[in-house]
């Protein structure tokens, strides 16, 4: 991009606002979990609305193509860019605009650092829900443009769920101006919903009204050790029971993903003695009147008698709690150090998924016999990671060669249980090819529509997702 673009970006932005992407400061230009490097024409980061606006004003004019970034934590390269390609990132607009606790909402900028509002809703007896591996470095723009999901979304609903409105800015610059704090609103389309999950394709969202809940007063989480995976889906069943509506996460892990966890991380301990399956939930409540040590005892007591459990451990505390999800925390990492992985981020309907493990297992292992299955998940949404490491006896070029295959199969046996090739990560780059294939021609024709619609210039996020 020649210098007179940069000089009127900096007349627009500020110059302090135009970051050059050089070796120190490759946040912009690496996606991080997956190292892979852009090399964007520029880097804009207006730390205002207005100054966004001027700026998507200026290269709908001129018709550059704008990447726009958040916290660059995303999985399916959704933020890579190339070289006629201008990233604008909205880091820079931080502000948390006001908090309404009556409203039960807040008013916070894109750039937002997710623990960090968070932080800010506990310190106002308020809980923003949305908890995911991520949450230091992803900012509240990233996790509507990908309406991402996590380890609450069982009790809480993905972002979608918990947002109230938001202010975009178009492609053309136009700023709609819908920070609304309403609980409901009844009127024509509901346009945030458009933007929300649309990584970045039908505009730059800048705010968010987002909606908080009351701040859990108690909880308690529990990891039961079980031997069939079909058992899980009882225990869930008996947790929402025995939770009376006050269960939070249900998560499922392998026990190849607990015994590397354990195996990787000189912090983490075995609590309880090794089982085929673990499960991994929360109980917890905002009442002052529900005792949820008493009903996460209760569901011990229930799941024991059944013989649904060989083994369990109830938190005591909050830092005996926290350790049990250190171990969730820690398992991506902990695959990470086994070799290379192949991942999947698939849902089908948690009725399906033991058929969904037993399938996939056997059908991926007829194309290599000594691959290591690694899942783990949101069992509470159907959401599993079924990821798989190298097996020891092979070299990385050779199982890496062999990705696209088990891929297919892997998406073949989720499209048959009635699945989705992509439950919370979304799109980006890495599914635009999936998602032709497993979405039917009239969904595609009509997100094609829209995305005209919104982009009539074809600037935003081009080649990614539809
Ligand atoms: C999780 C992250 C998956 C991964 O931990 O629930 O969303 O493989 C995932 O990084
Ligand atoms: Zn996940």
């Amino acid at each position: 991009m020649n210098s007179r673009i940069a000089t009127d970006i900096g007349n627009i932005i500020g110059d302090k606002n135009i970051i050059v992407p050089n070796t120190d400061n490759n946040d912009f230009t690496i996606d991080r979990r997956q190292k892979r490097q852009s090399f964007p024409a520029l880097i804009a980061s207006p730390d205002n609305t207005a100054d966004l606006s001027k700026l998507l004003t200026y290269c709908y004019k001129n018709k550059f193509r704008v990447v726009p970034q958040g916290g660059n934590t995303g999985l399916v390269g959704g933020t890579l860019a190339a070289s006629n390609e201008i990233i604008i990132s909205t880091r820079r607009l931080n502000k948390i605009r006001a908090i309404h606790k009556l409203d039960y909402s807040m008013i916070v900028e894109s750039g937002c650092i997710l623990a960090d509002v968070q932080a800010q809703a506990n310190r106002n007896d308020r809980f923003f829900p949305v908890s995911l591996g991520a949450e230091g470095s992803c900012t509240i723009g990233g996790i509507i443009s990908t309406n991402a999901g996590g380890i609450n979304v069982l009790r809480y609903g993905n972002t979608r769920q918990n947002i109230h409105g938001i202010e975009v800015v178009l492609a053309d610059g136009t700023i709609i101006h819908s920070l609304n704090r309403l609980g409901k609103d009844n009127t024509g389309y509901d346009l945030k919903q458009l933007f929300i999950g649309a990584e970045g394709t039908l505009g730059i969202v800048s705010a968010a009204a987002l909606k908080l809940s009351p701040a859990p007063l108690s909880t308690v989480s529990v990891l039961c050790g079980f031997s069939r995976i079909e058992q899980s889906l009882e225990l869930l069943e008996l947790a929402q029971l025995y939770s009376s509506n006050q269960l939070t996460s249900f998560e499922l892990i392998s026990s190849v993903a607990m015994d590397n966890t354990l195996k990787h991380t000189p912090s983490i301990s075995r609590v309880i003695p090794a089982c085929s399956w673990y499960a991994l939930c929360q109980f917890s409540t905002s009442s002052p009147v529900i005792d949820v040590s008493s009903l996460a005892e209760n569901f011990l007591e229930t799941a024991a008698d059944k013989q649904l459990i060989k083994d369990a451990v109830l938190s005591r505390s909050i830092s005996q709690e926290n350790g049990l999800w250190k171990i969730r925390e820690a398992l991506v990492t902990a695959q990470r150090l086994e070799g290379e992985s192949i991942k999947h981020d698939i849902a089908v309907p948690i009725s399906k998924v033991p058929e969904l493990v037993r399938t996939v297992d056997r059908e991926v292992k007829k194309i290599m016999p000594s691959i290591r299955p690694y899942p783990f998940g949101h069992l509470g949404d159907g959401n599993i990671h079924y990821n798989f490491s190298q097996p020891t006896d092979m070299d990385a070029i050779t199982f890496r060669a062999k990705e696209s295959a088990i891929h297919n199969v892997v998406y073949n046996i989720v499209d048959k249980l009635d699945g989705t090739i992509s439950a919370e990560h979304g799109i980006g780059t890495d599914k635009k090819a999936l998602l032709a294939q497993y979405k039917s021609t009239a969904d595609l024709d009509l997100m094609r529509a829209i995305r005209r619609v919104f982009d009539p210039h074809s600037q935003l996020q081009v080649g990614k997702l539809v």
